[in-house]
């Protein structure tokens, strides 16, 4: 059904000749429509085409917008002046919040960068991308469905600075494709890892290390410099840059040393140990636990804070050059500005530091667009519907006019933001299978409540399968689990069908490489630890204990391996 609040879509001079080719079809004899048509229905068909290609020629590249997507890394939603952080600077920011629209429900399905930014790119779920750390690079096949390589197809005139953060390969585990540079007009990105803060470091970018020896700020300057050079042309434009900041370790500008000297920050209700003890045995067993004090949250919370923050005055600083720059060049008004983070920040919140947990704090991140062209722009409304980081891809796509393609997870913003109320998602999972194992889970999350599953096992550690049920609705710092709570079962019972969904896309669904399918057993509520241990690799102590008992009878195995 046509959705009334969509605006009719201009087709490309190629789908409206497909169009066209499509309607003239039922006359041409069904043996070869190449070799029956007459001079009559070529002049026929010349006449019908003029008038269209001549409409083409003057609006199509005029009337789509241009797109500027900027993401910083590891960037919580609490860091900002506009969703309620007083002790911060983030003016720019926060004059985009204002001018546009800002997103209270926003997550990042998983909250690490590698397999973050594969989502961003491509609007799939982890699972699909089939790629993170430890995991392995995006195929050629997936990256040439990524918004960037559609965009610059359709005509856009495409660039890219800062952390790209994935790798691509010809084939699963196969040889590293190298083109992805090629991929944009403009190129001032770094595909070594994590890149450095230093200008200079990064090749692509050796025209700002003079003036910008920092990188956060040399971003700013490549977005103005791409802009200008684009207003100048008849191209809409994409202009991408992911910031390394405020992602560890540390490095801010020092030009913005004054900014939060000295100062001392409010800690979140939710600070500290003592506030974490409801959490999942599970949740312990990695980095993400003891970083409360090998990264100062628990004894020097307020530099650390001044830090993270002064990093994240500098993103600002480099939005503020951009935006300028939009409304310089004029520009400005045809031009959508989205804002976001790969994902969130634990900064000591319940005695944890750093991401990758499926918590509010790691998944949920600021997110705010700017589209000019809308009724609702400045009205300074905010939108408390389900969204996710799978959503800008198709939501980029749909701007220009495009197409989203098959197997694409995520749903048009832009409805959102010509509804604030309405809703795109019922549910979003929460994906984090990179580190130990003991930490791997998957959580699924609707506007109102959170529901995790810890599947790991280990009764000498203290780990069971374990369910978190928080009601984020009433509760946002997650102080209460609820899985055990007799009057929520019917809402525990609701999530359980959620997440089971979920899971049934990923077996269904998910790409047969890069060690994903495990999942399928490892995160299913319904299969015993036996089988999973067996999964992992583990021998159960059954299992150890009847082949010692095989052995030793010198009888052979004949029930064969699941190995
Ligand atoms: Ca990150």
């Amino acid at each position: 059904m046509k959705d009334p609040l969509m605006p009719t879509i201009q087709p490309t001079i190629s789908e409206r000749l497909r169009l066209l080719v499509k309607s003239v079809s039922p006359f041409a004899p069904r043996k070869c429509a190449s070799q029956s048509l007459t001079l009559g229905r070529l002049l026929l068909l010349g006449l019908l085409l003029s008038p269209l290609l001549g409409t083409f020629s003057h609006t199509q590249a005029d009337d789509r917008p241009n797109l500027v997507f900027l993401m910083s890394d590891d960037q919580c939603t609490y860091s900002m002046g506009c969703y309620g952080n007083e002790d911060v600077q983030t003016p720019n920011l926060d004059g985009l919040a204002r001018r546009g629209m800002m997103f209270d429900n926003h997550y990042d399905t998983t909250a690490i960068c590698m397999a973050s930014r594969a989502t961003v790119m491509t609007g799939m779920f982890e699972f699909k991308t089939g790629c993170n750390f430890s995991h392995g690079a995006m195929t050629l096949d997936t990256w040439q469905k990524s918004y960037p390589v559609l965009l610059k197809e359709a005509g856009y005139r495409t660039a890219f600075a800062g952390k790209f953060g994935f790798g691509v390969t010809v084939e699963p585990d196969g040889a590293k494709y190298t083109e992805i540079p090629k991929a944009f007009d403009k190129w001032g990105g770094g595909l070594d890892g994590q890149t450095s803060y230093k200008t200079k470091e990064n090749e692509a970018m050796k025209d700002y290390v003079d003036e910008y020896p920092h990188s956060t700020l040399s971003y700013g300057a490549f977005g103005s410099d791409f802009i200008r050079e684009s207003a100048k042309g008849d191209q809409p434009f994409c202009l991408s840059i992911s910031f390394k900041a405020p992602h560890k370790p540390a490095e801010p500008d020092s030009k913005f040393d004054d900014v939060y000297k000295g100062k001392t920050f409010k800690k979140p209700a939710n600070y500290g140990r003592e506030n974490g003890t409801h959490f999942a045995k599970q949740s312990q067993m990695d980095r993400q636990y003891e970083r409360f004090h090998s990264w100062n949250y628990s004894d020097k919370y307020d530099q650390v804070m001044a830090t993270y923050h002064q990093q994240i005055y500098g993103v600002d600083q480099a939005v503020g050059m951009i935006l300028e720059t939009l409304a310089e060049t004029g520009v400005d008004k045809n031009t959508v500005v989205i804002y976001t983070s790969d994902n969130g920040f634990l900064c000591g919140s319940h005695g944890y530091g750093s991401k990758v947990l499926p918590y509010e704090e790691s998944t949920r991140v600021p997110m705010i667009i700017f589209d000019p062209r809308e009724a609702n722009s400045g009205r300074e409304l905010r939108s408390d519907a389900l969204t996710g980081n799978c959503d800008f891809a198709p939501t980029m796509l749909k701007l220009a006019g495009l197409p989203v393609p098959p197997n694409v997870d995520g749903r048009d913003l832009m409805k959102l933001y010509r509804d604030p109320t309405a809703e795109i998602h019922t549910a979003l999972p929460l994906i984090n299978v990179w580190g130990k194992a003991p930490t791997h889970s998957l959580s699924v999350v609707t506007k109102d409540h959170k529901y995790i599953y810890w599947y790991y096992t280990d009764k000498e550690q203290g780990m069971k399968p374990t369910e978190e049920l928080y009601q984020l609705n009433k509760d946002p710092l997650e102080m209460e689990n609820l899985a055990t709570n007799p009057e929520m079962e019917p809402v525990l019972k609701q999530m359980r069908e959620k997440y089971d969904s979920q899971l049934k896309d990923w077996v269904s669904q998910g790409v047969s490489y890069n060690g994903y399918q495990k999942y399928g057993t490892l995160f299913d509520r319904n299969i015993d630890w036996e089988a999973k241990a067996e999964v992992l690799g583990k021998q159960s102590a059954n299992k150890a204990a009847a082949k010692k008992r095989r052995k030793k009878a010198d009888k052979p195995n004949t029930a064969g391996s699941p190995n």
